[in-house]
């Protein structure tokens, strides 16, 4: 028995940011150590995400995760008690199994994950380690990610006020970490001024903890934002970049046809859906399209990368971080990059196997927080630690998303000299060589 080797699993049922419950684990080691993790949850929960076990019945609405704590005390806690915590592969591959299930619906990918990342923070602090080292490839440098700031929500995120989820920031000419998260919070500010100049609210804060105006059309969030820029003090395309979560799953209807329910339920079939992204990248600063159609619309995701394959291509839905649908997407060239949710896997391990494959078919990587958030970090570590390159958390307010930030800071003014910051070059669109599609 070494000093990391699994001693007790506790588990208990806590809150996300908007209030529903989730699970909390606390993993012990032999040697004292102790790692603890709360889950995050999301709202534009894709069809082929890792399920999350909900009580049901009345307390909490039925969203109750009490039956997935108690897996995590009884079944999960026996199965990986004695097994060494630093072996992330090996307790992954155990939850895994005993749970049996793909989508590890039996026991709850919220218990699942809750115990990976508990033992992996563990493990990390037992070989008195900060998580990002203790999570990379040996030798592998830290690298901290371009992060991609929320500014302004719609759909899911702020009542659908347009059926555009998010719009975010991305800050292309900061030299480092600290000076990006800077522009960030200018251009959100910015943002604030230039609507409330036009009599919108921004006493709303969306789930996200961007700005959540009812706006007329989905092109008058891009104007707020550019806007925003501007006022910031900066220039639209050469220092921020802009960049949408379209997140159309939520808006495809039985029909096959895209309905923007925000400018009178135009309908538009795939291809047309394209045609308006591209007028809307020929107008406006982006450099990111996330989800840009629908999670089984791969035809037309294949028009979408044919035809805006210059931008950033990035796949939340489509992929559900899941190694079988990132194969697909590299097979058939669909998108250039992948959104990384550990929750929507289950592991931490089966969330890293699809960062490698991503980075060695050359597709971009984004690690991604969820709409329901904790006050967890190991996020930002990951980012690090992992190199994706880029980050997505949300705004630059609320504490579930300020506390990524602030770790992300902490890690730069730990490293200092030594950090490397990822910058622009992060979200530079490299085609898939046919070398790399292995
Ligand atoms: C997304 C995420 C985070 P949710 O769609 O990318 O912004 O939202 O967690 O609601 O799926
Ligand atoms: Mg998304």
């Amino acid at each position: 028995m070494n000093e990391t080797t699994i001693r007790k699993v506790l588990a208990w049922e806590a809150l996300d940011s908007r209030g529903k419950p989730t699970v909390g684990c606390e993993v012990l080691l032999s040697g004292g150590a102790r790692g603890q993790a709360v889950v995050p949850s999301g709202a534009s929960t894709g069809r082929h995400e890792a399920r999350e076990l909900r009580d049901g019945g009345s307390r909490y609405g039925g969203n109750g995760v009490q039956s997935a704590v108690a897996n995590v005390h009884g079944i999960l806690a026996e199965a990986v008690h004695g097994l060494d915590a630093a072996d992330q592969v090996d307790v992954d591959a155990t939850l895994r199994q005993v749970d049996g299930t793909a989508d590890l619906g039996r026991l709850g990918a919220n218990a699942v994950l809750a115990v990976s990342i508990a033992s992996a923070v563990a493990a990390a602090k037992g070989q008195h380690r900060p998580l990002y080292e203790a999570a990379a490839d040996p030798g592998a440098v830290p690298l901290l990610p371009l992060p991609m700031v929320n500014i302004l929500s719609g759909g899911a995120h702020a009542g659908r006020s347009i059926d555009v989820q998010d719009f975010l920031a991305v800050p292309l000419s900061a030299r480092n970490f600290s000076e990006a998260i800077e522009y960030c919070a200018r251009v959100r500010q910015g943002t604030a001024e230039v609507l409330s100049e036009m009599n919108l609210s921004v006493s709303l804060v969306a789930d996200e903890g961007g700005l959540g105006p009812a706006l007329p059309t989905n092109k008058a969030g891009l104007q707020a934002v550019v806007a925003g820029i501007a006022r910031a003090g900066l220039r639209p395309g050469d220092d921020v970049g802009i960049a949408i979560d379209v997140a159309a799953s939520q808006f495809l209807a039985h029909d096959g046809h895209y309905v923007l329910s925000a400018e009178g339920g135009r309908r538009l079939a795939p291809a047309e859906l394209v045609e308006e992204l591209a007028d809307w990248c020929s107008q406006y600063p982006i450099v990111s399209l996330e989800d840009a159609l629908a999670e089984d619309d791969w035809d037309g995701w294949k028009t979408a990368t044919v035809r805006l394959g210059l931008q950033q291509l990035l796949g939340d839905d489509l992929f559900a971080t899941n190694i079988e649908r990132l194969e697909r997407g590299i097979e058939e060239q669909v998108a250039n990059a992948v959104l990384v949710k550990p929750n929507q896997i289950g592991t931490l391990s089966d969330a890293r196997t699809v960062v490698r494959r991503a980075q060695g078919a050359g597709y971009n990587t984004v690690i991604s927080a969820r709409s329901g958030e904790t006050e967890d970090t190991w996020l930002a570590d990951l980012a690090v630690g992992w190199r994706t390159g880029q980050i997505k958390v949300g705004s630059t307010m609320r504490s579930e998303r300020t506390a990524k930030w602030n770790r992300l800071l902490r890690i730069e003014a730990e490293l200092g000299d030594a950090a490397q910051y990822a910058g622009s070059e992060a979200i530079n669109v490299h085609r898939p060589s046919s070398a790399s599609i292995a």
